[in-house]
């Protein structure tokens, strides 16, 4: 990627499940140097500050959906920042939980539309997040964003979306965490879906490869959504929900550095961190090294045969 003007979005999102702590993630990532890593890259750095919920109704006491209400006045002022930023440089989310992609994307896409290009996302979770609000039997709404941009029936009161992301344009890597409920709907879809299992059998390169491809011959935009809990929580402790069996550290480089490589990367999420549940800041760390190679730092320069 050429130098670039990289903007920090700060989206301190905690409404998206019970456990609370993810509204530390973006003051984490400050923490943690990475808008100096990034500039250190030769990018320009803009840290925009935190956003905020758009105003919104009090929840139902009764609702079944765990604060709906916040959840959706965060897609509405996520989105309109998203699709703002996108016409200033590369957009970087830092969460937050996961609910926070129903915004970032629903805006990444408006802008996508605008401009006449597909918008593809790469979703790299444990989890597929394809819940409705009314098929989620926890409640928690983090795992509901992808059924969202995706266009699926279920989201009333949230802002419409007027662009859904093509099913076939949807890529997800790390899966080992998938609701009964989610497994149907998603058989029903041309989601590309990409178990740990697959990735013990074939690496990881192979089916981001593969996606990439895709994107480059439909000259799309590219969004990533980078979930903690991707990673095997040996490396990344802070999440509140860990799954064994995660991709490592060097699996996760390697996606960040293809994805740089490609040249096709338009803008990201990094979310669910919650420094609560951190050990002297080793995940936030790890999840701004990341971020790094995905956007080009490397230890040796694989054209100039030279060390960096
Ligand atoms: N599928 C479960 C668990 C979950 C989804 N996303 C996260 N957890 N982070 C649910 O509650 O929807
Ligand atoms: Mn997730
Ligand atoms: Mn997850």
């Amino acid at each position: 990627m050429t130098p670039t003007t990289c903007l920090l979005i700060g989206a301190p999102v905690d409404s998206g499940k019970r456990r609370r702590g993810c509204l530390m993630g973006p003051d984490a990532y400050r923490t943690a140097g990475l808008a100096e890593s990034l500039s250190d890259l030769g990018h320009a750095v803009v840290d925009l500050g935190n956003c905020a919920p758009a105003p919104h109704d009090q929840d139902h006491p009764n609702s079944p959906a765990y604060a709906l209400n916040e959840t959706i006045g965060w897609t509405a002022a996520l989105s309109d920042a998203a699709e703002t930023a996108m016409t200033r440089g590369f957009p970087l989310f830092l969460g937050g939980d996961h609910s926070l992609s129903a915004g970032s994307v629903r805006g990444v896409a408006n802008h996508a539309a605008r401009e006449g290009r597909p918008l593809f996302v790469l979703w790299l979770d444990a989890h597929t997040d394809f819940h409705t609000p009314k098929s989620s039997a926890s409640g928690n709404l983090h795992g509901t964003p992808v059924a969202y941009f995706a266009g699926r029936d279920g989201f009333d009161g949230f802002p419409t979306v007027e662009n859904p992301v093509p099913e076939e344009n949807i890529c997800m890597i790390g899966l080992r965490s998938v609701d009964a409920a989610e497994h149907e709907a998603l058989a029903a879809t041309r989601i590309h879906c990409h178990d740990m299992r697959e990735i013990d059998e074939h690496g990881i390169a192979k089916p981001l490869n593969a996606f990439l491809a895709k994107v480059a011959a439909a000259n799309g935009l590219l969004h990533v959504s980078l979930d903690v809990d991707f990673l095997d929580p040996s490396v990344a402790p802070a999440v509140g929900t860990t799954v064994p069996g995660g991709a490592t550290v060097r699996e996760a480089h390697l996606v960040m550095e293809l994805l740089h490589d490609s040249g096709l990367l338009t803008s990201m999420d990094l979310v669910e961190l919650n420094p609560f549940l951190d050990e002297r800041g080793r995940t936030a760390k790890l999840m701004v090294d990341l971020a790094a190679s995905a956007l080009g730092r490397r230890v040796f320069d694989r054209t100039t045969r030279s060390f960096s």
